[in-house]
């Protein structure tokens, strides 16, 4: 059995996925949307009971040492598959949106910090000219690419790549939210700091929706504290946390997903990266009600 109290690696998730596949054929199908730079699947776990549904998108893992989010993905996928026609709250969402869930967005990056560097964030894509590897995939969309809070040396944690979306792993999720046309909610989810943020962070101009993105962020974030009393920030990413050009919600609020958000997990730095294993499953199981708060509220509000 499965255990989600642990960190696994790469291949260990991908068995997890497959094998969640197997039992659940009805609920969870695997797509594929592209390939890593090292030519590893991008597999995104589709939770679907009926055709031309309405998605919401959740992805953990774009950073590749932020390892409690991966973790709680997997948990996620399992609660999913648990609480369809168990919690009518969530089966009323299952029944009118999709969910699709990338749980390792940046594979090889977690391969590496399993392998070589337990701290790597960044792609590992080599850099032309430089003997240093990598794109940060949080400065590589095509939302203020370039600006601040972004950096264009190869060899920075933020380097933002040579062009926005050169990297495979973000350039397959550009083209997956556009050919599906109709995602309503996008949730990236990251560590540490214990923060719930909104769109922007490459500007200081307030996101037009900006009052409705902060009320559903205080009251996400308070189903969260509700369990195990962890206390979070919120508001926008350029107020909240600071400037960050090319940041993947930025991109998907510009392309009109209303409720884009980012978290930021357990803890604010204690352990930060390298999160206990026993605060897994809490983390997990206070973040889902924040998330259950913001899909009830999308589908709430079409
Ligand atoms: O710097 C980042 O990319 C994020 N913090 S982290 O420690 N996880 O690296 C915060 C960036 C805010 N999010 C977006 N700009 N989308
Ligand atoms: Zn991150």
């Amino acid at each position: 059995d499965f255990v989600y109290s642990a960190y696994h690696d790469l291949n260990s998730i991908y068995s997890f996925m497959d094998m969640l596949v197997a039992e659940n054929g009805n609920l969870v199908s695997k797509i594929v949307i592209g390939k890593s730079y090292e030519k590893r699947p991008l597999n995104v776990l589709k939770f679907s009971t009926g055709a031309n549904r309405p998605g919401i998108w959740i992805d953990t893992g774009i950073h590749s040492r932020e390892w409690v989010t991966q973790a709680s993905g997997i948990w996620f996928a399992k609660k999913i598959v648990t609480d369809y026609r168990r919690d009518p709250i969530f089966t009323d969402i299952l029944n009118k949106y999709d969910i699709f869930l990338e749980i390792v967005t940046n594979p090889d990056g977690y391969a590496y910090t399993h392998s070589s560097d337990r701290m790597w964030r960044k792609t590992r894509k080599p850099n032309p000219g430089s003997s240093c590897v990598g794109v940060d995939p949080n400065r590589n969309w095509d939302a203020g690419f370039g600006g601040g809070g972004s950096s264009n040396n190869p060899c920075t944690e933020t380097y933002r790549g040579p062009s926005a979306h050169s990297e495979s792993e973000v350039k397959a999720i550009v083209d997956f939210v556009k050919s599906h046309g109709k995602i309503k909610a996008f949730v990236s989810i990251h560590s540490y700091s214990q923060m719930l943020l909104y769109p922007y962070g490459y500007t200081r101009t307030p996101a037009k929706d900006q009052a409705e993105l902060h009320e559903l962020a205080r009251k996400a974030i308070s189903e969260l504290q509700s369990l195990y009393n962890t206390s979070y920030r919120y508001g926008s990413i350029i107020t909240t946390i600071y400037q960050a050009s090319g940041g993947t919600i930025d991109w998907t609020y510009d392309q009109g997903i209303k409720y884009s958000y980012t978290f930021e997990l357990r803890d604010t730095g204690r352990y930060g990266f390298i999160l206990p294993a026993n605060q897994i499953v809490p983390t997990a199981q206070e973040t889902w009600l924040a998330l259950m708060a913001i899909m009830e509220h999308t589908k709430n509000n079409p």
